[in-house]
């Protein structure tokens, strides 16, 4: 029967809920004992589902979802799996020996997004190295996520500018570690500090970038890692950290990731000199990636 239904209203399965007061052209009908075909599947009274969402149905973050059949976890965003995302999810290995997944898609499938979302879990102890890359092959259209040494956050502190207001000595936000001695005197450890997690993505016309660093990911312990992009806009959490939220001022910021061709695991595949970029050593899980088309 749906197959035979005008397209725009096609679907492979049926209503499924609780329908009251159906009225059709100012008539009350009865749903099933007006019907021309009976159905075992429709009755009578709209009970109440007794099962319903609770606050820790679902492990890790995943979300619970109200069906008709009742309660389900959605675990997509977890890097977990199973009925209640309790369960790790397929791991892959990237060892001193070094690899990469590269996964290209068909020349029919490179679409245009508008919106991507990814998650995965890892761990490392990697300071500085390229997580997961998408590439383009007919655009310069990219999104990276990578471990960082260093922020390009720069800021200046009051004490180093100038009397022309330059600065004399700049110093990556977030990133440093202050001692002071005496008034003016300041000593930063960065490298402390490395093993930063952040994305940086370019729909087109410059290069934004939004990062976690108040906090280092390569301790050796599991971290799960959600990334979305809405046009030139983005979030970022990783495990149940604080929200990031990064929104790129000017009108006219294209917002389509054009021609997506690749996928890069655990570094960055260079065509051109047919090596790994910036390796990782690292387990990943469960990578996940939705994309919603243009
Ligand atoms: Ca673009």
């Amino acid at each position: 029967m749906y197959g035979s239904l005008p397209s725009a209203i096609q679907s492979r399965y049926g209503f499924q809920g609780c329908l009251a007061t159906l009225d059709l052209g100012g008539e009350s009908i009865n749903p099933t004992a007006d019907a021309l075909v009976p159905s075992n599947f429709v009755v009578n009274g709209c009970e109440d589902k007794e099962d319903r969402c609770t606050l820790d149905m679902c492990s890790n973050g995943g979300l619970c979802e109200e069906k008709w059949s009742g309660p389900t976890c959605n675990c997509d965003m977890t890097s977990y799996t199973g009925p209640t995302c309790e369960q790790e999810s397929i791991s892959y290995d990237f060892g001193p020996g070094r690899g990469i997944i590269l996964f290209t898609y068909p020349s029919d499938r490179r679409i245009d997004t508008h919106r991507d979302s990814i998650a995965f879990g890892f761990i490392t102890a990697d300071p500085d190295a390229i997580l997961m890359r998408i590439d383009s092959s007919r655009s310069t259209d990219f999104l990276n996520v990578e471990l960082v040494r260093q922020s390009f956050d720069f800021s200046c502190a009051r004490n180093y500018l100038d009397a022309f207001g330059q600065c004399l000595f700049r110093f990556y936000k977030n990133l440093y570690k202050k001692y002071w001695f005496g008034r003016n005197m300041m000593f930063y450890d960065f490298f402390q500090y490395d093993g930063k997690l952040r994305s940086t993505y370019n729909m087109g016309r410059k290069e934004h970038v939004i990062g976690e660093l108040a906090r280092r990911v390569n301790d050796r312990m599991y971290h799960v890692v959600r990334l979305t992009r809405s046009g030139p806009n983005s979030t970022l959490q990783i495990d149940n950290w604080d929200l990031i939220e990064k929104f790129p001022f000017g009108a006219h910021e294209p917002s389509v990731f054009n021609d997506q061709t690749y996928i890069h695991v655990g570094g960055r595949w260079r065509h051109e000199r047919a090596d790994i970029h910036r390796p990782f050593r690292v387990k990943i899980s469960a990578f996940l990636r939705r994309q919603q088309k243009q």
